[in-house]
């Protein structure tokens, strides 16, 4: 960590100007692209919707490069979107109590450097840390939000902040003015196509268009199977490194953006993968998205178009519950027929069945899904948004 004296870092704290100042966000990159693409999501939203400043520490800038084009892996420092973004690594030195940020947001358990803590604990007034937990629908969310824990050996207090689809959760991410962009977009045909266009997508017309975004495991070769045998015309995007073997196999050619085949009903066609605002708009563009992990989840449902939702395994099958958790609320409201189209699909592709079996009645259903899509946006929309949420959280504790 470089000296205090650096005008990026070192932080005062002005308590006439708005509170809060400036914010710290700690991201370590586990595996895929969803810890750095909540925080990412999430320091920009900080910055252009809360005036706030943000520094993003992330330890993988190259992962962070493939959802934000403009990130130079190899820089300490840099500034993209008003977001201060430092490379977190070995040498993040010992920070003073001058340089910590009015809030520390410590993402997904990340484990902040003992040092950074260290100097949180000399601060005066403590700094609000916040840590920022995964996305769930399951009820015990609720009860869990906000829960704060004492540090064992220093005067510190940490508190827990959940994600959710309730009021009492901390919500989800939804930046000012996302639905008007969204709805605005949806409408305007001549945008869709050029957006299309531009990102070297071929859309054979009248096709159901889709796009597909899973884990390894999502049985995707049993999908392609299913909608080439489909006399109704269907084309997948996908972004290059998803489904690679389906996609390999499908393509019989190397699953490189740009890549494409049709086969009976099913066109397959790779796309580059795309900074988050463009994958956002492949989202708005498509009549069904195959979403997975946290964000694209969130993205897929402020698309409001149906979607499929492949969960990010976790040990001893405990992902099902929480399958069925969002589940239980998505099909809340939905007829029977309709309902149970979307249970076995989801079903089928968490489970890696057979797709075949199930896509009949999805497909058939599809003009159902995508009106209760219209209703079930309208319904999480009523609940505040996650940064503002945020802000309001550390404004009450801080
Ligand atoms: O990459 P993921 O599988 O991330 C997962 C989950 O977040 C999971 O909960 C977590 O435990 C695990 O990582 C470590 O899926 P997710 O959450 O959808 O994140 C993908 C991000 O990549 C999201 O911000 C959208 C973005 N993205 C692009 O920007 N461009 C693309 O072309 C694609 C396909 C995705």
């Amino acid at each position: 960590m470089p000296e205090s004296g650096d005008p990026d870092l070192a932080v005062s704290y002005h308590p006439c100007m708005a509170f809060p100042e400036n914010i710290h966000l700690f991201c370590r990159v586990v595996d895929n692209f969803g810890d750095i693409g909540v925080c990412w999501r999430l320091a920009r939203q900080l910055v252009a919707d809360h005036q706030t400043g943000v520094t993003l520490w992330v330890d993988d800038l190259a992962s962070f490069q493939k959802i934000c084009s403009g990130i130079d892996p190899q820089a300490v420092q840099q500034r993209q979107e008003g977001v201060v973004v430092r490379r977190w690594d070995a040498s993040f030195g010992q920070p003073r109590a001058a340089d910590v940020a009015d809030v520390v947001i410590e993402a997904f358990g990340c484990a902040l450097p003992h040092s950074y803590i260290a100097a949180m604990a000399a601060r005066s007034p403590k700094p609000v840390w916040i840590n920022l937990e995964y996305l769930s629908a399951e009820s015990w969310i609720e009860d869990c939000h906000a829960m704060q824990s004492l540090y064992p050996s220093l005067p510190l207090v940490k508190y827990f902040f959940f994600p959710g689809f309730s009021a009492r959760t901390g919500g989800l991410m939804r930046e000012n003015g996302l639905l008007e962009r969204r709805s605005a977009f949806q409408n305007d045909p001549p945008a869709m196509s050029s957006f299309l266009t531009g990102i070297g997508a071929q859309v054979p017309m009248p096709a159901c268009r889709m796009s597909l975004f899973c884990y390894p495991d999502a049985p995707a070769g049993s999908l392609f199977d299913t909608l080439q045998a489909d006399p109704r015309p269907s084309v997948c995007f996908v972004p290059q490194g998803v489904a690679q073997e389906a996609v390999h196999t499908f393509l019989q050619q190397p699953a490189e953006a740009g890549a494409r085949a049709t086969r009976g009903g099913l066109t397959v066609q790779v796309l580059p993968f795309l900074d988050q605002p463009d994958y956002d708009r492949l989202l708005w563009s498509c009549d069904v998205n195959f979403v997975r992990g946290e964000d694209s989840l969130v993205r897929a449902q402020w698309a409001a178009r149906p979607f499929v939702w492949h969960i990010y395994p976790q040990e001893e099958a405990a992902h099902h519950v929480k399958l069925d958790a969002l589940l239980d609320r998505y099909t809340a409201g939905m007829d029977q027929d309709t309902a149970q189209a979307a249970r076995a699909a989801w079903q089928a592709w968490n489970r890696r069945s057979d797709m075949g079996k199930c896509w009949g009645q999805f497909r058939n259903q599809l003009p159902r899904l995508a009106s209760h899509m219209a209703h079930w946006t309208e319904q999480l929309k009523q609940y505040s948004d996650l940064a503002s949420n945020l802000i309001q959280f550390i404004r009450k504790i801080g």
